[in-house]
């Protein structure tokens, strides 16, 4: 999608730092942390949102992988941290690029608001 942000720091058109890079997933830090790391995690490949995945094996990747491996960059992998994928208008997503939010280094609050 060439129009899009997260295409664009994917595909490095935009300078990023990446916390993590692999053939089919970057991760970097949000640019409006809401907690001491929050970490977005992004397939290269575009998929709108967590609706319209496709393929499972980069699914299964993202979970099985990825995910516990950045937990363990991130040094949260003991504490805990919270994953979220806002959905839609009220899920709250404001960037039609799956993404997976990694909240962690506080202690996460229920219900979320
Ligand atoms: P969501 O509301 O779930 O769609 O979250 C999108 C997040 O992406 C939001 O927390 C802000 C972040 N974000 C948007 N544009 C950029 C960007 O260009 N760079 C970085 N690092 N984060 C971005």
């Amino acid at each position: 999608m060439s129009d899009c942000i997260f295409c664009k720091i994917a595909n490095k058109e935009i300078n990023s730092q990446f916390i993590f890079e692999d053939d089919q997933v970057v991760a970097f830090r949000d640019m409006n942390p809401q907690a001491p790391q929050h970490i977005l995690i992004i397939p290269k490949k575009h998929f709108a949102n967590i609706l319209e995945v496709t393929d499972k094996e980069l699914a299964a990747h993202i979970l099985v992988d990825v995910i516990p491996e950045i937990a363990k960059i991130l040094g949260v992998d003991e504490t805990g941290f919270r994953l979220v994928v806002n959905t839609g208008k009220e899920g709250g997503q404001t960037v039609e690029h799956l993404h997976f939010h990694l909240l962690g280094g506080r202690s996460m609050q229920w219900p979320p608001g």
